[in-house]
């Protein structure tokens, strides 16, 4: 069970704000993915079911819902917030509680972050992230310990109605977003609640293989083909450094039909090879390059993500550079010491 406990007055609180709303708005982060994606529509069907009736409960995700969660039950609801910024505006206004979700900060909801600031109604924050922004937030519901954000929307849930609410839809949400968030329990479940909350959302009848394959086996064939030639022809090994990295000009992206999303995940790659222990992923856009960080053991990649001008975790994180793809390179390569080293000649094994 988890054994933290949430501030009792912190619960009544939340359920009375929750009891009285008219209009419940719920946002995650930009560019989502499934511990968002997870625990924004979790609490979604949480709150259909413990609000007043004829409450609003809205979804709200700045550039919507990506392709391989649509399939989470209600996605359809999600309101994209760069198609009409003034509409969220005017949700902001007319709502009486907002709810982040696996966000830290206003900020992570980038076009929708001032209309955010501006609302003066209830706000309340639950995720997982350090740094939890208390200013902006009335109530926060924070642990940087645990799995997922849709781990802690299941405990706080236990906490405020116990089972009640609980069924087969949110159990669906909240897995889909706690497999994702641990790799598959792979990482982030150092904590025995996580494999707790999992043997407790397999209780009303979800399928973890058919939502693994929802979400994961999703390639289409370009993609896989764009794989193939990320790896063969792109993929820069550094031995002496133990640094892999690769770099995919608009030419090569354009070539296989491919977009972010769908090299979602091709940077953990670099780190598949036993001696690697830095990887870096670049990925140039219309006058921009974005940067990708992975590590595996001491080195901090939040710290080389901050001196290009972004963040993250420790061993994951990254930046958008204002900058061409081979000059962002060159910064990279320097700020992992390989700026003068030679690369392993892939072609020349034999
Ligand atoms: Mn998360």
């Amino acid at each position: 069970m988890y054994t933290k406990q949430f501030d009792s007055q912190d619960i009544t609180k939340f359920l009375q704000w929750i009891a009285e709303a008219r209009n419940i708005l719920l946002v995650s982060h930009m560019n989502a993915d499934g511990d968002a994606c997870g625990s924004l529509m979790g609490l979604t069907l949480l709150y259909d079911q413990a609000s007043m009736i004829g409450c609003s409960v809205t979804p709200v995700l700045p550039n919507g819902c990506p392709k391989n969660f649509e399939w989470l039950p209600e996605s359809g609801r999600i309101v994209k917030g760069e198609n009409d910024t003034q509409a969220w505006e005017r949700m902001t206004e007319e709502a009486d509680l907002i709810v982040g979700v696996d966000m830290n900060a206003a900020s992570r909801t980038d076009m929708l972050a001032e209309p955010l600031r501006k609302a003066r109604c209830h706000k309340v924050l639950i995720d997982h992230h350090h740094n939890p922004d208390r200013e902006e937030f009335e109530l926060v519901f924070s642990d940087p310990e645990i799995s997922s954000s849709c781990e802690l929307v299941l405990w706080l849930s236990q906490a405020m109605w116990g089972d009640r609410f609980l069924n087969r839809e949110v159990a669906t949400c909240l897995y889909a977003g706690l497999s994702t968030d641990t790799g598959g329990f792979a990482f982030s479940c150092e904590q025995p609640s996580c494999f707790e909350a999992a043997s407790m959302l397999v209780r009303y009848d979800i399928h973890p293989a058919e939502i693994h394959n929802l979400i994961i086996n999703t390639f289409s064939v370009n993609r896989m083909q764009f794989y193939g030639f990320a790896l063969s022809e792109r993929l820069r090994i550094y031995p002496d450094q133990r640094v892999a990295l690769m770099a995919f000009s608009l030419d090569d992206q354009k070539r296989f039909g491919v977009g972010g999303e769908d090299m979602e995940g091709l940077v953990n790659y670099t780190l598949m090879m036993k001696e690697m222990e830095v990887g870096a992923l670049l990925r140039e856009e219309v006058g921009r390059t974005k940067v990708s960080l992975r590590a595996k053991y001491e080195v901090n990649v939040n710290h080389i993500a901050q001196q290009l001008g972004g963040g993250g975790h420790t061993k994951a994180a990254g930046a958008t550079c204002k900058m061409p793809l081979d000059e962002t390179l060159r910064e990279v390569e320097k700020l992992l010491g390989v700026e003068n080293a030679k690369p392993l000649d892939c072609n020349s094994k034999g």
